[in-house]
This record gives structure tokens, C-alpha cells and sequence, in this order.
């Protein structure tokens, strides 16, 4: 078969990218080598419709031994009793507990978008926001720290059928157990959404919510490097509190309603080569050099808002505890879209992010998010990540200054030669 030479070309290019620039999307990371040889995998010609042992199409006994293994592995990771490695993705890994939770028009409330929560929590323009009634908490304006009378309040005057808590730009811990009392007082589930810091959490360097949080969501590409993709797992699990039945008519334990939530009710054919992939991750985040690996992302996370912080700029809630950190640029005065632009120029890729209580639009915004997930996969340590708030605060001071830009660049280019990714 004749090679596809158009698209192949741009995949060079885009490793080519990827191996020159520097990568602060907290959301990104590095994938292994055999993670993405698993993705690529034959097991892309599969179907396997249903679950290990359960399926709706022959020919499935390997798939199933791969897909046991990803749910042993994961359920070993998190210290989880259950788990659905099948979710493509962490919108769908929450589409699929809102069905097997929720009857449309149904409360939830959640971590408000703006302040560093997610799409899927609620978001008027996402599906939470449609099919249900969404409330939410936000931070607190002089700390930047989540604001949990609020959420208190808002939880026993509403009522909600499900609390949602997990952000993607929030720097801090969460206190399940305070919100798990809440949702206890207000009659509610408690969803953690903890797609960003799951691989800090794995390793013990978060709170676990799992003892905490009926159910539990994560993504597994962010800090937890495999391959695109979500689960959902539970620390036990639970009969269902509101006697909901699964697409048989059935009223069954919690584990069963999300599994028939997953397929079929939000998705059909499993990707059992990304199964694969998610099995090869979830084994590497169990071996001491993935502890090693989340420990320095922390570190390097500190080490790079500490340096933020001494060059004057403006760390919401005034450093980190995980592997990101959101920056208000309002006293640099430039805006979170033309800081994102500059730094493209100098191969160092941002996200532009709304701050809490921004005055700005989210397509222009007053804040950038940083992560420090795909630096530390590359090797780089504290002191590299000083060199790198060096570098990004000589585009911020002159960001149309193309000659200063370019000399960035330079530096951008030969500080990641050092640490080579795929070669
Ligand atoms: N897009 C992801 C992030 O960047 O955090 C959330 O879905």
C-alpha cells in the first residue's frame, strides 16, 4: 500500500515541534514509546462492543485478557475497587456517570468554568449545562483558595443531586472529606474530576479522594503520560442512593449502572488499542522511576512559581501544590491571548486561561496556565525550570520585539537538544 507521504510529513514535522519547543500545557505530556506503539496497535481492528468475558462480537479472548489487565492495573494504581478503562476521553468518562447518576433537569453543582473548573462541570454551552440544572462555587477573591462556604451554602439551599468537585486550572489541594460531609448534609453524590493531578495522586503526593468521593473520574494522558483517554473508578462500591435502573430496567450497584452508563449508553465499540496503551501506562505510573518522575514534577513546579514570584508576577493563590499554576498578567499588562502568541513565536507553548474574576473574555483573558507534566518527562530539574521563567519573562517584557523573540528562541532550541525525547 502506498505511504501516505502528506500525512507523514506532517507527523515529522509535528515531532520535529514537539522535540525543538518547550511544553507548558499542564494538560500534555510525553507518552513512551510504548505506549504509542500499543495505541498504534493492531488492536485498532477490533471490536469488542461489551465487557472482558461479556462481549457482543467474537473473537475477543485477547482483547479481553489486555482489558483485564488495564482494569487490574488501574484498580492497583488508585487503590480502587472498580474500574472502566473504556471512557475515550474525560468528557466522556463524565457524560457517562451524569447519565448513570442523573435524570435530565436534575441539580448539580460545580467548580464554576472561570475560576478554573471544567466544561464538563456544568458549563451552560457543554451538555452538564444543558441536560442538567448546573449551580456553582468559585475561589475566594483574596486568597484565590476555593471557597468552600460558599459551597456549603449553595449545597444545602439547592440541594443538588450531585456535587462536582476537580478543576483544570487550580493549583491547590481539595478537601474531599469537608465536601463529601457537605454532600452527606444536602443528599448528594460527590464526583471528583481528577483528571490534571491523577498521577500525583496515584503516588501519594495529593490527597486521595477515593476514600472520600463516591466516584471518581480521571483522564490519563495529562500527568498520568498514557496514552489520550478516561477512566472512571470507585473506592467501593455502592448501591444507587435514588433506586435508578440501568437500560434493562434494572436496579443495580453502582458499578453496573456506570459500566451500562459507559456502553451502552454514552459510547459503543471500546478502543481496545488505547486499552492496551492505557494498560502499558498504568504499569510504568506502579514503578519507582514514575515516583521518582511525579515527585520532580512537583518539585520543578514549585521551583518555577517560586522563580515566577520573584520576577513580580502574580500566582493565583500564590503558588502550587500540584504541577501547574495559573499567572494574572493584568500588573505585566499584557493579555493571556497575546502572551500565548509571543511565546508560540519563542517555541514555548502556554494555554491563554481566564483568572478568577477576570474582566476579560475567555478568548482573550488575563491569565496564562503552566505545567510542568511534560518538562519533567524531558528530565529537566528545578534549575532548568528558572531558566525557563528567565526565557519566558524576556518575551512578556518585549513581545513584539522580534529581534529579542528570536534570541529566545535560540535559547528555547538549544536548552531542549539537551534533553531529547523520541531519539
Ligand atoms: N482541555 C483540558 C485542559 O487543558 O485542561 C481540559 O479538558
Amino acid at each position: 500500500m502506498k505511504k501516505d507521504k502528506l500525512i507523514f510529513k506532517l507527523l515529522d514535522e509535528e515531532q520535529q515541534r514537539q522535540e525543538e519547543g518547550l511544553e507548558l500545557i499542564a494538560s500534555e505530556n510525553f507518552a513512551s514509546k510504548q505506549v504509542m506503539e500499543a495505541a498504534g496497535s493492531v488492536a485498532t481492528n477490533k471490536y469488542a462492543e461489551g465487557l472482558p468475558g461479556k462481549r457482543y462480537y467474537g473473537g475477543c479472548q485477547i482483547v479481553d485478557e489486555i482489558e483485564t489487565i488495564a482494569i487490574e492495573r488501574a484498580k492497583q494504581l488508585f487503590n480502587a475497587q472498580w474500574a472502566n478503562v473504556q471512557p475515550h476521553s474525560g468528557a466522556q468518562a463524565n457524560a457517562a456517570v451524569m447519565l448513570a447518576c442523573l435524570q435530565p433537569g436534575d441539580k448539580i453543582l460545580g467548580f464554576d468554568l472561570s475560576h478554573g473548573g471544567h466544561l464538563t462541570h456544568g458549563s451552560p454551552v457543554n451538555f452538564s449545562g444543558k441536560l442538567y440544572q448546573p449551580f456553582f462555587y468559585g475561589v475566594r477573591q483574596d486568597t484565590g483558595l476555593i471557597n468552600y462556604e460558599q459551597l456549603k451554602e449553595v449545597a444545602l439551599r439547592e440541594r443538588p443531586k450531585m456535587i462536582i468537585c476537580g478543576a483544570s486550572a487550580y493549583s491547590r489541594d481539595w478537601d474531599y472529606a469537608f465536601i463529601r460531609q457537605v454532600a452527606d448534609e444536602a443528599g448528594a453524590l460527590v464526583l471528583a474530576d481528577i483528571s490534571h493531578p491523577s498521577g500525583l495522586i496515584a503516588r501519594g503526593l495529593l490527597t486521595d479522594p477515593l476514600p472520600h468521593c463516591h466516584i471518581v473520574t480521571t483522564t490519563t494522558h495529562k500527568t498520568l503520560r498514557g496514552p489520550r483517554g478516561g477512566l472512571i473508578l470507585l473506592g467501593k462500591d455502592f448501591e444507587n442512593p435514588w433506586g435508578l435502573k440501568t437500560p434493562k430496567g434494572e436496579v443495580k450497584m453502582m458499578s453496573a449502572l456506570l459500566d451500562a452508563a459507559v456502553f451502552p449508553g454514552t459510547q459503543g465499540g471500546p478502543l481496545e488499542h488505547i486499552i492496551a496503551a492505557k494498560a502499558v501506562a498504568f504499569g510504568e505510573a506502579l514503578s519507582d522511576s514514575y515516583m521518582k518522575y511525579a515527585l520532580q514534577v512537583k518539585l520543578n513546579a514549585q521551583a518555577m512559581a517560586n522563580a515566577f514570584i520573584e520576577k513580580g508576577y502574580n500566582i493565583i493563590s500564590g503558588g502550587t501544590d500540584n504541577h501547574l499554576m495559573l499567572i494574572d498578567l493584568r500588573n505585566k499588562n499584557i493579555s493571556g491571548k497575546a502572551a500565548e502568541n509571543a511565546l508560540v513565536n519563542a517555541d514555548i507553548t502556554v494555554n491563554k486561561n481566564m483568572v478568577p474574576y477576570d474582566d476579560k473574555s475567555p478568548f482573550v483573558t488575563s491569565g496564562i496556565r503552566i505545567g510542568t507534566a511534560a518538562v519533567t518527562t524531558r528530565g529537566m530539574k528545578e534549575k532548568h525550570m528558572e531558566q525557563i521563567v528567565a526565557l519566558i519573562d524576556d518575551v512578556l517584557a518585549n513581545p513584539e520585539d522580534e529581534h529579542s523573540v528570536k534570541k529566545v528562541r535560540k535559547h528555547v532550541h538549544s536548552l531542549t537538544e539537551k534533553f531529547p525525547l523520541y531519539k
